[in-house]
């Protein structure tokens, strides 16, 4: 393969560890590039790269025991506490990411709309955005409400750069940042909360194109704001989470949903971090997905995009099916161990643990990971042993 240029843009800070080289050669960054360093060049990563969606949180009992007594939305405001909650996973499990400690609806509570998780439940609105009126009417994010974040962005990094230090490596775990896509914020804030079928944002959609637009817009710009706050802070990639496009025709998709989650991923584009699309049941659209985060960098061939596959699918197939994109190369994938098999006997799982990562292997680069979150009843004892048996497949 050439050598291309890969080398992190000169607009994060210089001490933000893939700027100063701490993550560079991180496992999880040398598949996110398509199998290369940071220079470019073909390389093998030291190990097998495998984190969990979803790893920080219920289903592990430090993160209860932490937890009690604040709201979820509150603890992702308390830098302390949600950087630990970051840290807890990647200390006892050994993936090879943290993902930040935070929801979806925190963008919305920062610009002032009331919000609660409540427990059981999901996310709550204490009025839903239903009209033009509601949707003029929300306040936009004033950067200074990101400090909370970039706080618990910067303990994070530094408490990675002490774990790896603690283990004698020379790479530190990188932290992901993310943030919901403006169809799936939407869609909780049309409703006000989890709904199963998303009536209210597909019908606004199609019945007042223009109300949908402006309030899609509105959440590309706090979910986009929301990702450059943690990737400024020190977050070696992004990535925006589509949950709910899968109850989206390729039509609707194309027309009412994927220009807004262009404009999302572009407030990170041009910082040269790996930008990962993920959604779930989204099999009659992945190649839209593939294009819309292709489309928002500056340059394909420069960038680094990524699609996350959920378990629906499989990544042979996808890769496939996909074939190369803008620039040539088949399009990393990250995924898909179906999470209903984390709760099988040890031979089942393992036995498709490895048909997984042999399937990915047709990707141009492959990160395992779930098919989508950890579900909270989950033997946090079995997400450890998957990461040993991945680290122990020779990469
Ligand atoms: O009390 C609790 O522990 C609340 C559970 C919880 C947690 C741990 C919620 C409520 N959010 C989170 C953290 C969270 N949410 C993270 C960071 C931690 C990690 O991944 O390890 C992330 C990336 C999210 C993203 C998120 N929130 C998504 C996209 C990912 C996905 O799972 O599809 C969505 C859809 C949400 C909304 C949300 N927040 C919480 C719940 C229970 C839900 C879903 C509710 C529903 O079914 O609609």
């Amino acid at each position: 393969m050439g050598t291309m240029t890969t080398t992190p843009a000169a607009l994060l800070p210089t001490d933000h560890p893939l700027a100063s080289g701490l993550t560079a050669e991180a496992p999880l960054l040398n598949q996110y590039r398509g199998g290369l360093d940071s220079a470019g060049r073909a390389a093998k990563p030291v190990r097998r790269p495998v984190w969990f969606m979803r790893q920080a949180g219920r289903s592990l009992p430090e993160y209860r025991k932490l937890r009690e007594g604040t709201t979820m939305l509150d603890s992702c405001l308390q830098p302390e506490l949600a950087s630990e909650i970051t840290l807890q996973p990647v200390r006892r499990h050994d993936v090879d990411a943290a993902i930040f400690f935070s929801d979806i609806v925190i963008p919305l509570r920062l610009a002032g709309v009331g919000v609660e998780i409540v427990p059981g439940v999901g996310p709550v609105l204490d009025s839903p955005v239903r009209t033009a009126a509601d949707v003029a009417a929300l306040p936009e994010i004033d950067e200074s409400a990101f400090a909370p974040i970039a706080e618990a962005v910067q303990r994070t990094v530094a408490g990675l750069a002490e774990l790896s230090a603690e283990a004698g490596r020379d790479w530190a775990t990188p932290l992901i940042g993310f943030a919901g896509a403006p169809f799936t914020l939407a869609a909780y804030m049309v409703e006000g909360r989890p709904s199963r079928d998303h009536l209210g944002p597909r019908t606004m959609m199609k019945a007042d194109t223009e109300t949908w637009n402006a309030l899609a817009g509105w959440a590309a710009r706090a979910s986009g704001a929301f990702m450059r706050a943690q990737v400024l802070a020190g977050a070696s990639a992004a990535q925006l989470f589509d949950s709910w496009a899968g109850a989206l025709g390729r039509a609707d998709y194309l027309e009412h949903v994927a220009g807004h989650s262009t404009e999302a991923l572009r407030h990170v584009a041009d910082l040269g971090v790996p930008l990962v699309h993920f959604g779930t049941g989204t099999g009659q659209i992945l190649d839209v997905m593939r294009a819309v985060v292709e489309d928002a960098l500056p340059d394909p061939a420069a960038g680094h995009p990524v699609l996350g596959v959920d378990y629906r699918m499989n990544l042979h197939q996808v890769a496939d099916e996909l074939g190369t994109g803008a620039h040539g190369r088949g399009i990393p994938l990250q995924g898909n161990i179906d999470p209903a098999l984390l709760f099988a006997d040890w031979s089942t799982l393992e036995a498709h643990v490895r048909q997984v990562v042999e399937d990915g292997a047709a990707a141009g680069g492959h990160v395992v990971n779930l098919g989508h979150g950890v579900p909270p009843e989950t033997d946090p004892e079995v997400l450890t042993r998957i990461v040993e048996l991945i680290h122990s497949i020779a990469p």
